[in-house]
């Protein structure tokens, strides 16, 4: 389904069955008290505006049968995949490895590099676990998209500035269309999440294009409702 809809710095047109949701680290760890964020002293109830606006666009990906990519940023167990530089982040007794009250922190498997309730995959979706910030780095996420014939990534998650500015930066040098989903994406700091949008789509779209929930899903449900999907 060819869709074109309402964006800034301009209008964007993308095929459905050529792209995919990639929903960035919607995980306790980020999103509930205890866990990696509120470790690095950060305010955690920020992000909880962009849950419900980030199902809703995760159930019009679900609609629209777009490929869907959900992306946790966790380590392994044994800390191989960790760089000693990032393993010193934040407070000693609260970095990543250490125990806390949903297990131990941004350690996969632990209930806190879990995804929040709402937001939790379907039997299907892609469950892609990263090391790094970008979801391009050390992960397979090139060759997945590359074997759907994906040319254009629509983004959601958190935060704005961090996870998923930096894989919307690896995917545009990488020549993907990205678009980010300006509700359905959370900053501890409301300034930056702005900065940040205006940054991705200043210049003509330097990095990429940014549209409201109701711009991408409005224009689906009119297409789907004139049987066109
Ligand atoms: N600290 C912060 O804002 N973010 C991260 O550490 N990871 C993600 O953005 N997922």
């Amino acid at each position: 389904m060819e869709l074109g809809i309402d964006a800034q710095p301009a209008p964007f047109s993308f095929e459905t069955t050529r792209s995919a949701l990639i929903m960035i680290d919607m995980q306790r760890d980020f999103l509930l008290p205890g866990g990696f964020g509120e470790a690095l002293g950060n305010d955690v109830s920020q992000l909880a505006g962009c849950i419900a606006p980030a199902r809703q666009l995760l159930d019009w990906a679900r609609s629209v049968r777009m490929s869907i990519v959900h992306t946790k940023e966790a380590h392994a167990p044994d800390l191989s995949d960790c760089p000693p530089a990032k393993l010193q982040r934040g407070a000693p007794g609260k970095r990543i490895g250490d125990a806390g009250p949903m297990g131990r922190i941004l350690i996969d498997g632990e209930t806190g590099s879990d995804f929040v309730p709402e937001l939790a995959p379907l039997a299907g979706e892609r469950v892609l676990r990263k090391p790094g910030k970008g979801a391009f780095y050390a992960t397979d996420l090139g060759e997945w998209l590359a074997r759907r014939n994906v040319d254009t990534l629509i983004f959601a998650g958190v935060t704005t500035e961090v996870c998923v500015q930096t894989t919307m930066r690896e995917a545009n040098d990488r020549g993907y269309n990205c678009l980010l989903v300006e509700e359905a994406t959370a900053s501890y700091f409301p300034h930056f999440k702005q900065t940040t949008l205006d940054m991705v789509r200043a210049q003509g779209g330097i990095v990429g294009w940014t549209a409201s929930l109701a711009a991408l899903t409005g224009a689906g449900e009119t297409l789907l409702a004139k049987g066109r999907a």
